[in-house]
C-alpha cells in the first residue's frame, strides 16, 4: 500500500512540481491568491510593499481585514512589532513591513501567531559584500558581483534595478537592514563622483525595503584620489577632506550608513602608517559621519608575520584602546580568534573591551568550508558562537549578550555577515547555500533562535509541498513531514560538523591548500611564503606530536579568556574534544577521553566525515519525489563532488600526518583510496568551481 502511494505521489509531484531555477528563494509566490482587505491609514513606498506582499501572499481565511498601524507603543523598537492574526502594529513603516513578513511566514510555515511583540536582537544587520569594481568577489562563488561591473560600469540598466530590488526584497523578508557594497579590500575609486552616483542609484533601490547603503573605504584614500601628500589622521587637510568626503555623499545618499574599514590588515593602509592608533583613525571618520548619524564599523581582523601567535594579536591590539573610540564606532570582530575556519572557539575579544561598541562578523560565504561545492548549512556554527559563554560578567555571559547591549550598554548594536550572493540565478551558486542567507538574517534579528527552527522554516519555504497545506491532517502532508522535512532537516543540521570531520577535526585549523581555500594542503609551505600563512605553522605536525601549544607553556593565548575557561582550555583533560587541537599540541599516542590514541580519534573523524556525506547522498535520492527536477539533480551533482572532494581530505590528511604520526590508519577504518603524491601534484590543478 505503502509503496503504491509512494508511486502515485511519485507521478504526482514529477506533474506539479515544476523545474525551479532556486530564483525565488525562500520567497515562492503562494500557489493561489487569497484577497484580503488592507487598513492602513499611511502611505509610504515602505507601506506600499507591505500591502503587495499582503496581498500576493495572504494564506489566512478569504477576506479578512488586516490592520496596519504605527504607533508610539513604547515596547516596541525601531524596525520591531507587534503581532497579532489580523494586526500589525509597529513605530515604523519599517517595523511594519517586518511584521508583515512575518506574519506571512508563519502562515506558510503554520507556525501560530499569538498577541506577541518581536523586537530585533541588534539594530543593524549588515550584509558585507566583498565585490570588486571590477565586478568580481573575493571569495564569492555564485557569480559576478550584482552591483559592480566591468562593462559600462556607470549604466544603470532595468535589469540591474530588477536584480537589486529582488535582493533588498530577500533581505527585508529576514530583517536585513544594511548592506556594504564593496570588498573591505577596497579600492578608494569607490569614492570617485561616478562610482558615488551608481552607489545613489543603488541605494535608492535598497532604501523603500529598509536597507541602507553603506561603502568600504580605504584608508589612503585622501593621497590617492584626494591628492593629498598623506592619509595621516591627524593633520587637518585629511581630516576636512574626509569631512568634505562624507558631506558630498549625504548630499547624494541622505540616509548614507556609514563606512566599513578595513585597515592596517593584510597590506591595506591605515593609521599606524603613521604612528597613530586604530581609535585616531576610527575616530577622525567617526566625526566626520556624526553630523548625519553615520556610523564607522571598524575591523579587529589584525595580524603581523612576526607575532608568535597569529590567534592572539586582535585581542592584544585591541583592548588597550577600550574606551578610546567615540559611541559610532563598532569593532567589528570575527567570529573565531584566526579566519572564519570550520570550527574555531570564540574570539576572546567578545566581552573584553566592556567601553566599546564590538560586533559579530560571520562569513556566509563558504570561504573555508567547500565553497559554494559542498551542503555545509552553516547556522549550527554561528549559533555555537552566540551561544558561547564568555564568563566574561559570570555563567550566562554569551557573545550574543556581550554584542547585543543586554551586558554592555552601547549606542549602536550591529551584526554582519559576508555575503555568499552573486548573479548565479539561485544567487548563492548552491541551493543550500542559500539557506546560510536566511539563516544569517534570522539569527541577526533574533540571536537566540535555535538552527533547528530555521531550517525547519527555510525548507518549509523553501521547497514546500505540492500539495498547498503543510499543517493539515492529509496523509500527503504528513508523509511530507517523515519523508522529506524530517530527513532534509537532519541533513542540514549535520552538514556543517561532517565539513569539520572530514576538513579539519579536533581543532585543527587552516590546512587547506594555497589561496583558493578549498582543498586540504597540510604540507604547503613555499620557501618564501610568511609562516603564519602556511599550514604548517598551524598543525605543528612532527614525530613528537600534532597541534598548536596555546596554553600558559606555550603560546598563552589560554589567558585571553575569561576563568574557567582559561583553565578548563589550558589542561588537555578538561579541553573540550572540538578545540583539543586549536590549544594544545600532544603526542599521537595521547589517550583521548574515548579511550582511542589521538592518531586513532583522528582516523575515526576523518573517516566519520565521509560517512556523513555518503548519508547526505543517500538521504538525498530518496527524497526525489519531493523536489523539483532541476533542483533535484543539481543538488545530486553536488554531493556527488562533495563526496570525492571529502575523500581527497581525508586521504590527504591521514596520510601527511601518518608520515609523522607512523602509525597504522586503524584497519577497522575504510582504506586510502587516493594517492598522496598525487594529490599533491594535483593540487594547483584542482578545477576551483
Ligand atoms: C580572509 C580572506 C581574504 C579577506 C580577509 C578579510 O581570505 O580574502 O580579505 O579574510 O576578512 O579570510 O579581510
Amino acid at each position: 500500500m505503502k509503496t503504491l502511494l509512494l508511486g502515485i505521489l511519485f507521478v504526482f509531484t514529477a506533474f506539479v512540481l515544476k523545474a525551479q531555477e532556486g530564483h525565488e528563494l525562500w520567497l515562492r509566490s503562494s500557489q493561489k491568491t487569497v484577497p484580503v482587505k488592507i487598513i492602513c491609514s499611511k502611505n509610504t513606498p515602505t507601506l506600499a510593499i507591505a500591502r503587495q506582499e499582503l496581498q500576493q501572499g495572504w494564506q489566512g481565511e478569504p477576506n479578512a481585514t488586516v490592520t496596519l498601524s504605527i504607533t508610539k507603543n513604547k515596547k516596541i523598537k525601531t524596525d520591531g512589532f507587534r503581532l497579532t492574526q489580523h494586526e500589525v502594529e509597529a513605530t515604523t513603516d519599517r517595523g511594519i513591513l517586518y511584521g508583515v513578513y512575518e506574519l506571512l511566514r508563519r502562515q506558510q510555515t503554520g507556525e501560530g501567531i499569538q498577541d506577541e511583540i518581536c523586537n530585533p536582537s541588534y539594530a543593524i544587520r549588515m550584509l558585507n559584500h566583498w565585490d570588486n569594481l571590477n565586478g568580481t568577489v573575493e571569495r564569492g562563488y555564485a557569480g559576478m558581483s550584482i552591483f559592480w561591473r566591468k562593462d559600462d560600469p556607470f549604466v544603470v540598466t532595468e535589469q540591474d534595478k530588477t536584480r537589486w530590488q529582488e535582493y533588498a526584497r530577500a533581505n527585508a523578508s529576514i530583517g536585513i537592514n544594511g548592506s556594504s557594497i564593496n570588498n573591505v579590500n577596497a579600492s578608494p575609486t569607490v569614492l570617485t563622483p561616478e562610482y558615488l552616483n551608481r552607489t545613489k542609484a543603488i541605494a535608492a533601490v535598497l532604501r523603500p525595503y529598509g536597507v541602507k547603503t553603506y561603502l568600504s573605504v580605504n584608508f589612503s584614500s585622501p593621497k590617492v584620489i584626494g591628492g593629498l601628500p598623506t592619509s595621516d589622521p591627524l593633520d587637518p587637510a585629511v581630516i576636512k577632506w574626509w569631512k568634505d568626503k562624507v558631506d558630498e555623499i549625504y548630499t547624494l545618499i541622505p540616509d548614507f550608513g556609514g563606512f566599513l574599514v578595513k585597515a592596517n590588515s593584510e597590506g591595506q593602509p591605515g593609521p599606524q602608517d603613521f604612528g597613530r592608533t586604530h581609535a585616531d583613525g576610527a575616530n577622525m571618520l567617526a566625526d566626520a559621519l556624526t553630523p548625519y548619524g553615520g556610523i564607522v564599523m571598524w575591523r579587529a581582523f589584525v595580524y603581523s608575520s612576526n607575532d608568535k601567535d597569529r590567534a592572539k594579536q586582535a585581542y592584544t591590539e585591541f583592548v588597550p584602546l577600550d574606551g578610546q573610540f567615540r559611541d559610532n564606532v563598532i569593532i567589528q570582530v570575527k567570529n573565531g580568534p584566526i579566519d572564519f575556519q570550520p570550527r574555531e572557539p570564540f574570539s576572546p575579544l567578545f566581552g573584553a573591551m566592556k567601553k566599546t561598541p564590538v560586533m559579530t562578523e560571520f562569513q556566509v560565504t563558504q570561504e573555508y568550508l567547500g565553497h559554494s561545492t559542498h551542503l555545509a548549512f552553516l547556522s549550527t556554527m554561528w549559533e555555537e558562537c552566540l551561544q558561547s559563554d564568555t564568563y566574561q560578567e559570570g555563567p550566562g555571559s554569551t557573545v550574543a549578550r556581550c554584542t547585543d547591549g543586554s551586558l554592555y550598554p552601547q549606542k549602536y548594536t550591529a551584526i554582519a555577515g559576508v555575503s555568499n550572493i552573486g548573479l548565479d540565478t539561485n544567487w548563492c551558486g548552491h541551493h543550500f547555500a542559500q539557506a546560510n542567507w536566511y539563516a544569517y538574517g534570522r539569527l541577526a534579528w533574533n540571536n537566540n533562535l535555535r538552527s533547528e527552527q530555521i531550517a525547519d522554516e527555510w525548507i518549509r519555504q523553501t521547497f514546500p509541498p505540492a500539495s498547498p497545506s503543510t499543517t493539515g491532517s492529509s496523509l500527503y502532508a504528513a508523509d511530507w513531514r517523515e519523508n522529506f522535512l524530517v530527513p532534509v532537516k537532519r541533513m542540514m543540521l549535520e552538514s556543517r560538523e561532517a565539513v569539520v570531520n572530514y576538513m579539519t577535526p579536533l581543532g585543527l585549523h587552516h590546512i587547506m591548500s594555497a589561496n583558493g581555500h578549498y582543498g586540504p594542503g597540510p604540507w604547503w609551505a613555499p620557501e618564501k611564503m610568511r609562516a603564519d600563512w602556511t599550514p604548517p605553522y598551524y598543525h605543528q605536525a612532527g614525530t613528537n606530536g600534532v597541534g598548536f601549544d596555546r596554553t600558559k607553556k606555550g603560546s598563552d593565548a589560554v589567558d585571553q579568556y575569561r576563568e574557567p575557561l582559561a583553565a578548563q582550555f589550558n589542561d588537555p583533560a578538561t579541553c573540550p574534544d572540538m578545540f583539543l587541537l586549536w590549544f594544545h599540541h600532544l603526542p599521537w599516542d595521547y589517550k583521548m577521553k574515548s579511550g582511542r590514541t589521538l592518531w586513532e580519534e583522528i582516523c575515526a573523524h576523518y573517516d566519520k566525515g565521509i560517512l556523513q556525506v555518503r548519508q547526505f547522498q543517500k538521504t538525498w535520492d530518496k527524497v526525489q519525489p519531493y523536489v523539483d527536477s532541476s533542483r533535484f539533480v543539481a543538488i545530486q551533482r553536488k554531493l556527488r563532488t562533495q563526496c570525492s572532494d571529502a575523500l581527497v581530505w581525508k586521504d590527504a590528511c591521514l596520510l601527511y600526518f601518518q608520515q609523522f604520526s607512523q602509525m597504522p590508519i586503524p584497519y577497522y577504518l575504510e582504506r586510502p583510496v587516493n594517492n598522496l603524491d598525487e594529490i599533491r601534484a594535483n593540487e594547483f590543478l584542482k578545477r576551483i568551481p
